[in-house]
């Protein structure tokens, strides 16, 4: 078996020396063996026989009952890769990755880094069909934006503990959340945040449960933005919304001095608190460098609901959110001075710490979720003394993970490294203790933004792996172009010292992940569609009211200009031939996938329509459009179903 035909086997070529972090992680030498070993594993690997069977007649599947768990200690035994997942095997995590530019969610499966999936949320998506199908469209809105910037996927929690039921992001872009059903996969919700613009960092209420996802507006504008206040910045501001998960709805909106970047929210339900790199309210790069320190702000949650249902708040334009003011002096948050820019914040998993990221400072501050309940308190009047260490990491701090063993992993973007440090360690040394807090600097191929340790978000923190999103991959791929891949490093974190295991090339930009072990959600995630689901049951309730049932039917209805068309789709035929229109007809046309096998999915293309989607087992779709060219058009399948899939087809024919 060649090199070529086993794609489990890593690029084993030696990166150039020259390179601007020094010492390239990966050891040549390491990789020349893991090679080796990995051609002679696989011919023997059990997963083979499996794989080589290639694609099974449908419905029969070749699974494996095989943990990956097992997996990963059989290919540890025999010299495989730590990454290495045999054929037929199942990664041991999901990991949730951002689709950044494109606006969708990727679902990988670690530690193999394979991508497994890909889910159009503000992007439109012709293998989905998202943006073509009226269920799409009916949750992306009329006269939706081309697509989204999406930075930050987390998934619900209860009680500090992922459940497995959403998952929720944001669209930087176009000032939007998405909220993603874990169960099919699919955007249900797309909430238009009001009163902001540019909705950037985006985390979930750990407890006692999602309940609130909380939304930050990055930048400042006049209020109402409308064409006032247009060149004043000093009048212009920004908000913290928190949006109502269960309803999608913006609960409440707290206008604050300064920006918003990152937020991250407690585990005890009573805080979120959020990074500001622009204090000085600044429109230029060096205005909003000018201070030493900005801050983060800490959002007192039961302070802001009682503040809310006591009517102080007022609404803005035609939004009817309540907005509460929680500028300084407000008794509903807490401004903690950080130096300097700080980007990324996150909480430890032991619940008592949350930490800000220095980003033009070379210090992490550790703030103490206890000390701001004292303040609240008015047990002491300082809020930098919240700050319970504040220790020297490295060039660029942006964002830290942990292992759950009291170990903090910052990303250090100008360094190009993950360093290593312990958090009681550094709060000693803090207190005057000689102590070093820093246990390792790990090169990562180049400049990490995000990185995520698994389930480090959680009271489950299990410190195996650590996930490094690193922005440029310069040297490290075949070249494809003057738009390189982004860089995902995985790296093993479960002994004293991190180990690199693998590069993992990325369409741009990540920004942020979760891994989240399989245990959580195996048994939340459906095979086939619920003939009841959501998804289309407006469709579905539409058929009805024709007197139609879509898993049966196949007919055509007219109702002067428009006409329905109901067909249902098994392979290889689609429940009809072909249907006439005439030009100028509005034509809804309704597919139901009646084959009752998991993974058969159809696809439903009409040549030159531009109307593609997928329909999978019970799932019903539709696509409305005008039949505005007379002739011949043909409507095939578009996803290989079937050994007559390319003779499942039918004909749309347009009288002139
Ligand atoms: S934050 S730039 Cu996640 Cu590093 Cu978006
Ligand atoms: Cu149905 Cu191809
Ligand atoms: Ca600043």
């Amino acid at each position: 078996m060649s090199d070529e035909t086993n794609h489990n086997v890593r690029d084993p070529t030696t990166p150039p020396a020259a390179t601007p972090a020094g010492e390239q992680p990966g050891n040549p030498a390491r990789r020349k063996f893991i090679r080796e070993a990995a051609v002679v594993g696989v011919a023997g690997a059990a997963g083979l026989a499996l794989a080589a069977c290639g694609k099974q007649e449908a419905g029969k599947v070749a699974g494996s009952a095989a943990t990956s768990a097992a997996a990963t200690t059989a290919s540890a035994a025999k010299g495989l890769p730590e990454d290495y997942v045999p054929p037929g095997q199942l990664d041991e995590y999901f990991g949730i990755w951002s689709g950044g530019q494109s606006g969708e969610i990727r679902l990988l499966g670690l530690p193999s880094m394979r991508e497994l999936m890909r889910v159009p949320v503000f992007n439109p998506d012709f293998t989905i069909g998202w943006g073509v199908t009226n269920e799409s469209k009916r949750i992306l809105g009329p006269n939706f934006p081309p697509g989204g910037d999406c930075h930050h996927p987390h998934m619900t929690q209860t009680d500090g503990h992922y459940d497995g039921r959403y998952v929720f992001i944001n669209d930087k872009a176009h000032t939007r959340v998405a909220r993603i059903r874990c169960d099919v996969w699919r955007c249900d919700r797309i909430v238009d945040v009001p009163n902001v613009q540019a909705i950037h960092g985006l985390r979930v209420q750990r407890a006692p449960r999602t309940g609130y996802v909380f939304a930050n507006g990055e930048d400042q504008v006049p209020s109402p933005n409308d064409g006032r206040d247009l060149d004043d910045p000093k009048k212009y501001q920004t908000m913290f919304s928190a949006i109502d998960g269960d309803t999608m709805n913006v609960a409440w909106q707290v206008i604050v001095d300064g920006n918003l970047d990152n937020t991250e929210a407690d585990y005890a339900g009573k805080y979120a608190a959020s990074t500001c790199y622009n204090s000085e309210g600044g429109v230029t790069l060096a205005e909003m460098m000018q201070a030493e320190r900005d801050w983060v702000v800490v959002f007192n949650i039961a302070r802001i609901e009682e503040a809310v249902k006591k009517g102080d708040f007022k609404t803005i334009g035609s939004s009817k959110v309540p907005v509460v003011d929680g500028r300084h002096g407000s008794p509903l948050t807490m401004y903690i001075p950080i130096p300097k820019n700080p980007h990324g914040i996150n909480a430890s998993p032991d619940g008592k710490y949350v930490v800000a990221n220095g980003k033009l400072s070379p210090t992490v501050s550790i703030i103490e979720w206890a000390k701001i309940d004292d303040w609240f308190d008015g047990k002491f009047k300082d809020p930098r003394d919240a700050v319970v260490a504040e220790p020297e990491v490295g060039l660029g701090p942006l964002h830290t993970a942990y292992d759950g063993r009291g170990n903090a992993y910052t990303t250090l973007f100008i360094d190009s490294q993950i360093v290593k440090w312990n958090i009681a360690d550094a709060i000693a040394a803090h207190g005057g203790k000689k102590v070093n807090y820093l246990r390792q600097k790990l090169d990562v191929a180049y400049q990490p933004g995000h990185n995520h340790s698994s389930m480090g978000e959680t009271r489950d923190a299990d410190g195996k792996w650590l996930v490094s999103l690193n922005k440029f991959s310069k040297d490290r791929f075949l070249p494809t172009g003057p738009l390189h891949p982004d860089n995902d490093q995985l790296i093993d974190i479960s002994g004293d010292t991190m180990k690199l295991v693998a590069d993992g090339p990325v369409y741009a930009e990540p920004h942020d992940a979760v891994l989240v072990h399989k245990r959580f959600l195996m048994d939340k995630i459906k095979k086939v569609w619920d003939v009841n689901d959501p998804f289309f049951a407006e469709t579905v309730a539409l058929a009805k009211s024709q007197g139609v049932n879509v898993r049966s039917d196949n007919k055509v209805i007219r109702q002067g200009k428009k006409v329905f068309v109901y067909m249902t789709s098994a392979a290889p035929v689609f429940g009809l031939t072909d249907f006439k229109v005439k030009k100028g007809d509005e034509v809804t046309v309704t597919v139901t996938n009646i084959d009752p096998i998991e993974d058969v999915t159809h696809g439903f293309c009409i040549t030159n329509y531009g109307i593609n989607f997928e329909i999978s087992p019970g799932a019903t779709a539709s696509a409305t459009f005008t039949a505005d060219k007379p002739g011949v058009y043909w409507y095939y399948c578009t996803f290989f179903c079937h050994a007559l899939h390319m003779e499942m087809k039918g004909r749309m024919l347009v009288e002139a």
